[in-house]
């Protein structure tokens, strides 16, 4: 076989629009792109037959999955499923009850809100990351953390559930047990950055603006309609993404359990961040600083006397990018609801499968 790319101009034909011609994409090339198209600017490339080129061009290039007769660029969502769970919990919507009487609002929020994201535009990859057990390896490291006690039974009941549910409507569930779900969120963004246009983290939790990078890696607020690129994480936290672990440290998160350094709040503890970066760079002698701010003396011997506490708090803070994933980006292509999947568990627990029409 012999090989090349064949490039199209998308500035005199709209890019989006163009339709490959499916004759033209021979198995041994789509073996090596994973039957993708590859955006390249205002251009389609457009594998014909293989390609010794296929490696310079894939450099510049933007991956595009076939969506009917136009090809799209991938963007991989990544959802928070357990912020979603409580939110939808806790929302004014209405209440659901399953056939044995159990609790599904929480569920059938989730699912409403998962289709109205598969609806949005440029969604073609998603997975959803849930924190099964609350419970994760750091709270053996420290007993304040966040755990499941206080929280509504009703609530906990619903993760198996959900994610089932998300399972059905065909979604890639990501069950933690032993990690947060935040942590497979990150490992997941860092993993696959560069092979797609853009990783769009689902929520509002500012923990996970340590791996905003740039335009790349954003977080996106879906309830106030929000994206967080690294310039906003600057200009929100006065620190960027590489600080926010020490900014979490010294500032805490009540969200997460994490208590701070007495005196340290957001003002001072950017300000500081912002010249000196981490935390081990912030001299413990306040006369040593070159940034003015305010009980500069009493910051910098609070700091002194809780050092093994900040760098505690740091490490729980501090995303784990380790996280097992098993999947392949190709897996989280999302190719629409598994229609029998979704009746049968409708079915079981006592849903109406026709209100989760997309
Ligand atoms: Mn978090």
């Amino acid at each position: 076989m012999t090989s090349h790319l064949r490039v199209l101009d998308g500035r005199s034909q709209r890019a989006r629009h163009l339709v490959p011609g499916a004759g033209e994409h021979s198995k041994g090339v789509a073996d090596i792109v994973l039957g993708w198209g590859f955006l390249v600017r205002d251009a389609v490339v457009q594998v014909t037959e293989t390609s010794a080129e296929l490696t310079d061009l894939r450099a510049g290039a933007v991956p595009g999955v076939f969506r009917g007769r136009s090809i799209v660029a991938v963007r991989l969502h990544l959802l928070d499923g357990t912020y979603e769970l409580f939110r939808a919990h806790y929302g004014r919507r209405d209440t659901f009850v399953g056939k044995d009487g159990s609790d599904l609002k929480a569920t059938v929020g989730v699912m409403d809100s998962t289709l109205a994201l598969l609806k949005e535009p440029g969604v073609t990859h998603l997975a959803a990351s849930f924190d099964t057990v609350i419970e994760s390896f750091r709270n053996d490291m420290f007993p304040g953390y966040k755990s499941s006690a206080g929280v509504d039974p009703d609530l906990l009941a619903q993760f198996p559930v959900v994610e089932r549910a998300l399972e059905a409507l065909g979604v890639v569930v990501w069950r933690n047990i032993e990690f947060e779900a935040d942590d497979a969120i990150g490992t997941a963004a860092v993993r696959w950055v560069e092979d797609v246009e853009q990783v769009v983290i689902c929520t509002p939790d500012k923990d996970m603006a340590q791996v905003v990078l740039g335009e790349r890696i954003v977080l996106y607020n879906r309830r106030e309609q929000k994206i967080l690129d690294e310039d906003a994480v600057r200009e929100k936290f006065g620190v960027g993404p590489e600080s926010i672990p020490d900014y979490l440290a010294l500032v805490g998160d009540t969200a997460d359990g994490i208590p701070g350094i007495p005196g340290w709040g957001a003002r001072s503890t950017a300000a500081v961040l912002a010249r000196y970066g981490r935390i081990e760079m912030i001299p413990l002698d306040a006369s040593e600083w070159d940034v003015t701010v305010r009980g500069a003396d009493r910051l910098a011997s609070a700091l002194a006397e809780n050092l093994d506490a900040v760098y505690l708090y740091r490490e729980l803070a501090t995303l784990r990018l380790d996280v097992p994933v098993s999947e392949e980006l190709a897996d989280l292509e999302w190719k629409g609801v598994e229609r029998g999947r979704l009746e049968a568990f409708c079915d079981e627990v006592g849903l109406d499968p026709d209100r989760f029409r997309i």
